[in-house]
């Protein structure tokens, strides 16, 4: 075990940013009413998630993992030794496969995930520093904009990792400077893997956030325990449905609640009443979902060259590797 910890060290730099809720009462004074996605993960929203990526309908996680099965080890030659990092690492899941591929190509090698929660971070260090004995870990407990100003000095090139079309969560204009942060912060000749969700038949995309056994229900309505119980507040998510759907004209699913009667909701801690009408909704998420010769056009575009794309053979899903 001491052995181990002598390979695993942890930076917390969870900022308060999230804490202050002035995004919560911007969304929700917003018109129409939003909020945003990440107040979904507490712990219970964490566990809805992963339910949700074993769920038949949703068929991302499954078909991401499959390219990487079949492409790691292509990976890992072409980009050559490099230590791993990964945004939103959550259970590493997946970056097992690369881990498996880049074991094989090299010796030691650092893995440096960033994750909001430590309790995660840390529980995932111990499983795969038990696995992987050339691996050391620097986990970054924080969110990602903080994150990339920490990452620890690189003595080999990097491969940064953003998986499972968590970018398809961010707004155009999100997307834009977070790509403009990705690409401040990495050293030319280091890399960029990124898995997005593609454009395909509205049927598929719509089932995927309507599940027969309402996981992904759940999930949505899990967003106001959370706020209740972060901001003191009274919504009775008895009071709400889940409505998801595909928006043709932006590319994108929608998640919303929707108010099923006329009520006003108090979140004590913030200060604010919120008045909501029979059928007013509130935008909990979108999931854009891409064009892979736009979004390779925009890589290029931001200074992030698009070397390869690997897809599945239904087109469904794409890992796309930068260089910058
Ligand atoms: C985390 N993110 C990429 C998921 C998605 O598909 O946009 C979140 C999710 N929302 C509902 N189901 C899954």
């Amino acid at each position: 075990c001491d052995q181990k910890i002598s390979r695993y060290c942890c930076d917390n730099i969870q900022t308060k940013v999230h804490d202050s809720g002035l995004d919560v009462v911007r969304g929700l004074s917003h018109d129409p009413k939003t909020l945003p996605s990440y107040y979904f993960y507490d712990q219970r929203g964490s566990e809805l998630f992963e339910q949700i990526c074993g769920l038949p309908e949703y068929y991302p996680t499954r078909t991401e993992q499959g390219i990487l099965a079949k492409y790691a080890q292509e990976i890992a030659d072409l980009t050559g030794n490099c230590d791993l990092v990964e945004l939103g690492s959550g259970s590493s899941r997946k970056t097992r496969i690369l881990l498996d591929a880049y074991t094989q190509l090299q010796g030691k090698f650092t893995y440096i995930p960033i994750d909001v929660s430590t309790t995660m971070l840390q529980a995932t260090a111990l499983d795969l520093l038990a696995d992987y004995p050339q691996l050391s870990i620097h986990a970054l407990a924080g969110v990602y904009e903080i994150a990339l100003h920490h990452l620890p000095p690189a003595f080999q090139q990097r491969l940064l990792i953003f998986l499972g079309s968590t970018i398809g969560n961010l707004s155009p204009q999100e997307e834009a400077i977070f790509l403009q942060q990705i690409q401040q912060n990495l050293t030319p000749g280091d890399y960029f893997l990124l898995g997005v969700d593609l454009q395909k038949d509205v049927n598929i995309l719509s089932s995927a956030y309507n599940d027969n056994q309402r996981i992904t229900a759940e999930f949505n309505l899990n967003i106001l325990h959370h706020l209740n119980h972060k901001f003191n507040g009274n919504f009775n998510p008895e009071n709400f449905q889940h409505w998801a759907f595909y928006n043709q004209e932006l590319n994108q699913i929608e998640m919303h609640l929707i108010s099923l009667e006329n009520q006003a909701i108090k979140l004590f801690d913030l200060g604010l009443e919120v008045i909501l009408m029979a059928q007013e909704t509130i935008r909990t998420e979108i999931s854009r979902k891409f064009d892979i010769r736009l979004l390779t056009k925009q890589l290029n575009h931001c200074g992030l060259p698009v070397q390869r794309v690997w897809q599945d053979e239904r087109g469904w899903f794409a890992l796309v590797l930068c260089q910058k």
